[in-house]
């Protein structure tokens, strides 16, 4: 290594929803900007991020170095689906074990630093295990927040009021983030996987919040590949092929994320909508992550006997991964039924594709009012104060037609359209999220 040069570490917090962005922006930061780039997780979460790598050649990922650090033996019980704001309390044990990387990558740390002019760190938020305190006086840190500037400003206020969190998490994450937030407050400044474009009122306030107040925040999102529309790559997922036999905007594309796993009873009800609404349909249809996702096999989910056979050529269900962003980008998807975790928020937005929202835990309620309500670029389906109830299947056909073909979905999607083409060129060069990349890294370059 070059003494002369500026190394960066970044450390995931280990579920897909966060080390989707930061491996993204680890690769930006290499190949845009030439910086040595470390990644730090543990082998499983890295071997995971490569394995479902979005928008980026394979080889891309040759340009990061990977650190494989290690971690106990995890016990991960199998997704509960009836708990009652499905909370994914099942990978707590392995967010409580990542207090045992703390050591490893203080000495990874230790090592960079003497070797490197200038030191940057940036850890998931959920992983301020005190950086600032370790001996490295040529490091600076940096917290990234993988949630929207909307959930920062809530949750903050939540905490200060010191109720209402228990809503959305279970208590023991919210001992963990309480934790781990007193580990961070010495960071240097945040980076935010969201845009000026998208959020700019809760940017402005964010800033004067007390644990914000006085560190800059640098606004880069989204932290996802511009996605390009029709993809033809040769190697293209069967999901796409079946999208190109249907006419522009007329898919509804559903899907919960990696960490929801919904009900039997709410899996009928959702086939059972889907099927009346009459319109077509592409459905992700999956158990939440586990702690190790390649240590178990993925149960499935029962759908209504004959249910796939009966809306053959209409719907689809796929029980495994999908590409998400080339099916968003896809011109058959018109609407995305959605958990509304940020990353599918950032991607929905930037392909300009509206969201019916159903959101289950965390950060989810706060971004589904964001889209719906402060962005008019998506519908609720199920409104948060009746999370313990399953959605029924008429509500879910009111929702897909409104989207589909109501004048409110037609207005919802024009709009959907304008944001996407504004997020989009947020991340060209003079575009707000491009510029505040381009500041950190000459700052870092100082
Ligand atoms: Br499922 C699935 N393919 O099949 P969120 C997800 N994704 O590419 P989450 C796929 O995973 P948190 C699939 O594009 C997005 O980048 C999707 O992140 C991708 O929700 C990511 O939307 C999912 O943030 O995490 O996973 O529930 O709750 O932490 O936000």
């Amino acid at each position: 290594l070059n003494a002369d040069e500026v190394t960066v570490v970044i450390v995931p917090f280990p579920s897909h929803g966060h080390l989707n962005p930061l491996l993204h922006f680890s690769l930006l930061l290499s190949t845009r900007y030439g910086l040595t780039v470390h990644f730090a997780s543990t082998a499983s979460h890295n071997r995971q991020a490569k394995l479902r790598l979005q928008g980026w050649p394979l080889s891309s990922l040759s340009s990061i170095h990977f650190h494989d650090l290690p971690l106990p033996p995890i016990p991960s019980p199998p997704p509960n689906p009836q708990s009652p704001n499905s909370f994914p309390t099942h990978l707590q044990p392995l967010f409580d074990a990542t207090d045992h990387l703390r050591s490893p990558l203080s000495s990874l740390l230790l090592s960079l630093s003497a070797s490197s002019r200038r030191l940057i760190v940036i850890h998931d938020r959920h992983m301020s295990l005190g950086f600032d305190a370790a001996t490295t006086p040529n490091a600076e840190s940096y917290a990234f927040c993988g949630t929207s500037a909307a959930f920062h400003f809530e949750a903050a206020q939540l905490m200060k009021q010191g109720t209402g969190l228990e809503e959305l998490a279970s208590p023991e994450f919210i001992r963990f983030i309480e934790r781990r937030r007193r580990d961070g407050f010495t960071s240097s400044g945040f980076i935010i996987n969201t845009c000026r474009e998208v959020e700019s009122e809760f940017l402005d306030i964010l800033a004067l919040r007390e644990d914000f107040l006085g560190k800059p925040i640098f606004a880069i999102g989204p932290l996802n590949p511009v996605p390009i529309h029709n993809n033809t790559d040769i190697n293209r997922d069967e999901c796409l092929e079946w999208l190109d036999g249907h006419p522009p905007c007329s898919v509804v594309y559903v899907s919960f994320g990696t960490m929801s796993t919904i009900s039997d009873e709410q899996t009928e009800q959702l086939a059972s909508g889907l099927r009346r609404s009459g319109h077509r349909f592409l459905w992700v249809l999956r158990d939440a992550d586990r702690a190790d996702i390649f240590a178990f096999e993925s149960s499935s989910r029962r759908l209504p006997a004959g249910f796939e056979k009966a809306v053959e050529g209409v719907g689809k269900v796929v029980r495994g991964w999908v590409p998400q962003l080339d099916i968003l980008a896809h011109r058959a998807t018109g609407g995305f039924m959605s958990h509304c975790g940020w990353n599918s928020c950032m991607e929905a937005v930037s392909c300009g594709v509206p969201v019916m929202a159903w959101p289950m835990h965390s950060d989810q309620p706060t971004n589904a009012r964001l889209l719906a309500e402060g962005l008019k670029v998506g519908v609720v389906v199920r409104g948060w104060d009746r999370r313990r109830e399953v959605v029924a299947a008429e509500r879910v056909e009111e929702v897909v037609r409104m989207v589909m073909e109501g004048e409110e979905g037609r207005s919802m999607r024009e709009k959907a359209v304008e944001m996407g083409e504004a997020v989009r060129a947020a991340l060209k060069d003079g575009g707000s999220a491009k510029e505040a990349m381009d500041v950190l890294v000459a700052h870092w370059r100082r």
